[in-house]
């Protein structure tokens, strides 16, 4: 029987030693649930890092951890910490990411990494190739693995194999700046099926194609090496009944049952002095837009003071690739333009911004989903953002309103937030004061447009739908075989 191989930089578990013993748990995020289905579906199996480097392990740990993963299906790729320094930090993070996220000023292209990332794509190969057959499926995740789909195809070329960036792909006039523009588009050539979030990424991505390989593209299908390759754009959801079901749960919870954070939130916002919160969430990277919605917040204060002492900006700020300088200038520049706002506009009873840097568990993120009036998503580029869909669908009562950076992948589909230019704070500030003072009607006929997409094109959908696709093309293929 035929199987489909999910390969990602990480497994979908989490692995740890506690007082010499090992722990491994299932991972929750929104990947491993939509990929759930295809990857326990029969024989599947998932290739990725487990999270412990070479030098973590000894003989017996290593045969331990190979144990416990294979017994959720999965296999383990092992990196050294000098791989994960190039690979990981390096290129992954240094060169692709603010590339392909419009930061050329932050790109720094060192070939020693350039050397690792190779070699660490062949390791990811070299384990896809160990266990596909000839009428496989692989399915390959992201920005961490551009290169594996054409070192599996050049060796095992009756498989089937469809690639996914989860981040934007730049129009060419940027992507054309880096150094290996030609090796990355080859690399990720090597698929099927390109899949993207949306159709402006699948159009930059045709274009680089286009005028850097000057390859046919007829419509969304390339020709390259004797192969027809199709590109074309998934939207990923989430896993909508969670985020329901928990909303649903925190709304019948009595006091005793309330965590300590949702107790104060009840304390110091709407019951108390009818203060409303807006909310924000993410990773602290610089792509989120994070210092631009602080100004834009402060901006507000001054435009509209009759606002002041009667809304919080509850931002939570998660930590994330702090070895690099980059991340540690923003969390700087966040600390002080958080320490500043406070200073200046703070009264004995009032904070403006509530600050969190650190990742909350799941349960307190409903706890802010559910108690906020107002989301503010202010990226300056974002492949997706799935905060956007998570806060549309813990609105249980169908009130909130959803302000959204049109820079995110999300924007294409939620149309009835209100959507800014992250980088005008006069429009976001006009659009803070319209949601704080938008009537419940609209809120509510916004928000159920929302949830019907949202729910529709759940996580699950968007698997299933890219595998469906990746089906297509491997019948195709299987025909031209054939012939
Ligand atoms: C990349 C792309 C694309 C956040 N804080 C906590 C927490 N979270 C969870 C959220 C959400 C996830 O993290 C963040 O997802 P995003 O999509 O917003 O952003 P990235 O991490 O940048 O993801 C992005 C995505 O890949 C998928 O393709 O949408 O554009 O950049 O699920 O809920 N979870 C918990 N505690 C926290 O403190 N438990």
């Amino acid at each position: 029987m035929n199987k489909t191989i999910i390969v990602s930089n990480r497994l979908p578990l989490q692995v740890s030693i506690n007082d010499n013993k090992l722990e491994v748990t299932p991972s929750v995020g929104g990947l491993a649930t939509g990929l759930k289905t295809v990857h326990k579906d029969g024989n599947g199996i998932w290739i990725g890092w487990s999270g412990l480097t070479s030098e973590e392990f000894n003989p017996e740990l290593e045969a331990k951890v190979n144990k416990a993963v294979t017994k959720e299906q999965c296999v383990a790729v092992d990196l050294t910490q000098n791989d994960l320094d190039h690979y990981y930090y390096g290129f992954s993070n240094r060169a692709l990411w603010p590339l392909f996220h419009y930061f050329i000023e932050y790109t720094e292209y060192n070939p020693e990494s350039w050397e690792v990332y190779k070699s660490v794509n062949q390791k990811f190969a070299d384990k896809v190739l160990e266990h596909a057959e000839d009428g496989d499926k692989v399915w390959i995740q992201d920005y961490q693995l551009l290169l594996v789909p054409a070192m599996v195809k050049a060796k095992k070329p009756n498989i089937s194999i469809g690639f996914f960036n989860h981040i934007p792909f730049p129009s060419y006039e940027i992507f054309r700046t880096f150094p290996k523009r030609k090796e990355l588009l080859e690399g990720m050539l090597g698929a099927d099926l390109i899949g993207f979030h949306t159709y402006d990424y699948e159009r930059h991505f045709l274009s680089s194609v286009k005028r850097i390989l000057s390859l046919e593209v007829n419509f969304n299908k390339v020709t390259y090496n004797n192969r027809i390759i199709k590109v074309d754009s998934f939207p990923m959801g989430i896993d909508y009944d969670k985020f329901e079901q928990a909303a649903l749960d925190h709304d019948q919870m009595n006091e005793d049952e309330k965590s300590e954070i949702q107790k104060r939130l009840d304390q110091h916002l709407q019951k108390d002095d009818g203060v409303k919160m807006i909310l924000s969430i993410d990773r602290m990277d610089y792509t989120k837009g994070i210092p631009n919605r602080i100004k834009a917040f402060e901006y507000f204060l001054k435009k509209y003071p009759q606002f002041q002492e009667k809304i919080r900006l509850i931002m939570l700020a998660v930590p994330s690739r702090s070895q690099v300088p980059q991340y540690q200038k923003l969390k700087q520049e966040t600390d002080e333009l958080v320490g500043r706002i406070n200073g200046e506009f703070s009264t004995v009873s009032w904070t403006p911004i509530w600050y969190f840097y650190r990742a909350l568990p799941f349960e307190n993120l409903i706890d802010l989903y559910t108690s906020s009036d107002v989301a503010l998503i202010t990226p300056v580029r974002d492949g997706m953002n799935l905060v956007a869909k998570e806060y549309v669908a813990t609105r249980t009562r169908k009130n909130g309103v959803l302000i959204l950076s049109e820079m995110t992948g999300a924007s294409k589909e939620l149309n009835e937030s209100s959507l800014i230019n992250p980088f005008n704070y006069e429009e976001i500030a006009d659009s803070i004061k319209q949601a704080l003072e938008m009537p419940e009607t609209e809120q509510k006929q916004r928000m159920q447009a929302l949830q019907k997409r949202v729910s529709r094109y759940s996580v699950k959908k968007w698997a299933n739908e890219f595998m469906n696709s990746l089906n297509q093309v491997h019948k195709v293929y299987q025909i031209i075989e054939a012939k």
